[in-house]
């Protein structure tokens, strides 16, 4: 049974080298996110969005996790089947870092998806918009990543496990982004001990009932130890 649901964001892959979207610098600052991370920005021009995701595909495969990510591996199996990981990024370092109780509902960077026929597979590290689909053919390949706009992924199951979890943690997430962002507020509503750990306040920290704020490769361990 869950017990901690735990919500991540970019902000707990940057410590791997890997860009945070609203922080100085941020992805959104370098490119317009209706160009690269909608689905009408993709009919418009799929070379553009593939060429994005291309290069963060391969920054994520030379990432190294974290102490951040580690901690939360430990966590889990310390806790066998009582901790979930929802993270709203579509790199794979939680994984990677050893945790096997990960949903990504904003889809994943490492997988593509046919725009035809729905059919899903293992991303090649560069992918071109006529790639053809493995089951249908169709010149009609996209990266298998909800955008703006897009149900994301998992919704009931991550309601459901909010409803029952007795601790939820947001780790390095600006709070600017829903449904992630009203998450906090789902499983307050249910009971649940609510903790943002961040490296500022995040737009919705007031929704917490505690925070704690540093780097997340120093303050996840802190909490977790
Ligand atoms: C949906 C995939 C219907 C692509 C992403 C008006 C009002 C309210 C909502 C809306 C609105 N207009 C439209 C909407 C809905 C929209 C939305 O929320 N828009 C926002 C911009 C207002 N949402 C959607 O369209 C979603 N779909 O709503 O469908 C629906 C409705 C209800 C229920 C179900 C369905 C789909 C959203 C998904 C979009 N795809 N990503 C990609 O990744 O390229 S979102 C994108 O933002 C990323 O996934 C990212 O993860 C996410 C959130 O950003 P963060 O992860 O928080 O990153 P950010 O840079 O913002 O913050 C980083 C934080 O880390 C900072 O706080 C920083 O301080 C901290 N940090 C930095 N360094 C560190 C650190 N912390 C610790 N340690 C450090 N070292």
């Amino acid at each position: 049974m869950t017990k901690i649901v735990i919500l991540t964001g970019a902000g707990i892959s940057a410590e791997s080298g890997l860009g945070t979207f609203r922080d100085a610098g941020g992805i959104w600052t370098k490119y317009d996110l209706g160009e690269v991370a909608t689905p009408e920005g993709f009919a418009r021009n799929p070379a553009l969005v593939h060429e994005f995701y291309n290069a963060r595909r391969k920054n994520a495969a030379e990432a190294i996790p974290n102490a951040a990510h580690a901690a939360l591996a430990r966590l889990e199996r310390a806790m066998p089947g009582e901790v979930l990981i929802v993270t709203q990024n579509i790199d794979d370092l939680h994984e990677r870092a050893g945790s096997t109780a990960v949903w990504h509902m904003h889809g994943q960077m490492t997988r593509a998806r046919c725009a035809a026929c729905g059919e899903t597979w293992d991303a090649p590290m560069a992918m071109r918009p006529d790639d053809p689909c493995p089951a249908c053919a169709a010149p009609a390949t996209r990266p298998d990543i909800v955008w703006f706009g897009e149900f994301p992924y998992h919704m009931e199951a991550i309601w459901e496990a909010l409803r029952a979890a007795e601790i939820f943690v947001a780790i390095g997430t600006s709070g600017s982004v829903y449904p992630a962002a009203a998450f906090v507020q789902d499983a307050g509503r249910a009971g649940a001990h609510t903790l943002e750990l961040n490296l500022e306040p995040s737009e919705t920290v007031g929704d917490f009932a505690e925070a704690r704020h540093g780097p997340a490769s120093e303050i996840v361990p802190a909490w977790v130890e």
